[in-house]
């Protein structure tokens, strides 16, 4: 499955060095992580993976890029769980704001987010619920919001088309437990969503959600952008290939590997990882898998009845899933859209897992690993 530099017939290395960019930025990007959360899992070091190992030791900085790394948007982060109280009203306040950020190594992107962060900030509220929902607008262009856990037309956006510099206030009861997308509504739609502005918002039934060790909040996207992939610069937005559906970057929270290294998922041998998995869009699913992980539970679409023992789960643009599962053997775990190609436009997030090894459960024979292996 990996996209290797070496030992293709010249056919193969045109269509893969077609951007040689993006196969310098690819193999920063993807393969290296890929081949370092395999060896870390194997027990092998880097150095002996071969000839696929020098596609990843190439610098993910592409020729041309500023000196000085551009800085990916902040993160968001999950609320506390509400647990079982009584239904009240819960005010909640966005912003719709501009933010110039690293989308990829070197390629700088203006964002419209909501609160500075894509995905905008993870709602959480109860089922019987009132909200009162204020948007302000601090951007350029009107903007408008529609949660999917309105009921009522436009989910919202038909009360809140905010000039800016305005603000507008509503107030919705959430009916139904689940979790929803929401996501800007002002035209063109999808251009506004392809800029980054959707979230999450979970609506937790009245006995709350069960108690897990970690939860993590994650939206894949889809970025439509004038220069190809890995093209270093500023980069604009490019409605043709949106009208097409054929994106450069497809990530996970607003960057390619935008969570990995020191912003990775983190835990421990023994704990249960509840992951609240969104689908932005604006045009692609998710083929959405954890590498080296079963999901215990999942809850397709964000419904009420959980599905068992699950490898991969589809969730489509504008929905949402919740996935859990307990991890047993420690290493490094890759979340991806198993329609892998996107993963060398970005689409991946690292699960760092630490405790003691669980050789009963996995462990290596003979040989030696050439660690970029499936999975
Ligand atoms: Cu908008």
């Amino acid at each position: 499955m990996q996209p290797t530099t070496h030992g293709h017939p010249p056919g193969h290395s045109v269509v893969l060095t077609s951007g040689r960019r993006l196969l310098v930025w690819a193999a920063g990007l993807g393969l290296s992580l890929l081949i370092a959360a395999c060896t870390e899992t194997a027990g092998t070091a880097a150095s002996q993976s071969g000839g696929q190992a020098t596609g990843a030791s190439v610098s993910s900085q592409p020729s041309g890029a500023p000196a000085v790394p551009l800085a990916s948007l902040s993160q968001p982060t999950v609320p506390s769980p509400i647990g079982r109280r009584a239904a009240t009203t819960v005010k909640i306040e966005l912003e719709t704001v501009e933010k110039k950020a690293r989308l990829a190594d070197g390629v700088e992107y203006e964002f419209w987010t909501f609160d500075g962060t894509v995905p905008g900030p993870m709602l959480r509220v109860r089922q019987g619920d009132t909200v009162e929902l204020k948007l302000k607008n601090s951007a350029k262009l009107t903007h408008s919001i529609d949660l999917h856990a309105v009921t009522g037309p436009g989910g919202g956006a038909t009360l809140t088309q905010v000039l800016t510099g305005q603000e507008a206030v509503f107030r919705w009861k959430a009916l139904n437990p689940g979790l929803y997308v929401y996501h800007c509504a002002s035209p063109i739609i999808p251009m506004h969503i392809a800029q980054g502005m959707y979230g999450l918002i979970l609506v937790e039934p009245p006995e709350g959600l069960a108690p897990v060790d970690r939860e993590y909040y994650v939206m894949q996207g889809d970025f439509y952008t004038v220069a190809k992939t890995g093209e270093p610069g500023a980069q604009g937005f490019a409605m043709d290939k949106m009208l097409n559906e054929e994106p450069e970057y497809v990530v996970f929270n607003g960057a390619g590997a935008a969570l990995t290294g020191d912003r990775a998922l983190t835990a421990r041998v023994g704990e249960k990882v509840r992951i609240f998995f969104g689908v932005g869009g604006p045009n692609l699913t998710s083929s959405f898998h954890v590498i080296g992980e079963i999901f215990d539970a999942v809850y397709p679409e964000g419904a009420s009845e959980p599905l068992h023992n699950v490898q991969t789960t589809l969730v489509p643009t504008g929905g949402a899933t919740i996935v859990e599962f307990t991890v047993d053997v420690p290493g490094t775990y890759l979340l991806v859209d198993h329609s892998l190609s996107r993963l060398l436009k970005g689409a991946v997030a690292q699960l760092v897992v630490t405790g003691p090894e669980a050789p009963d459960i996995y462990q290596q024979v003979s040989g030696s690993s050439a660690g970029t292996g499936g999975h």
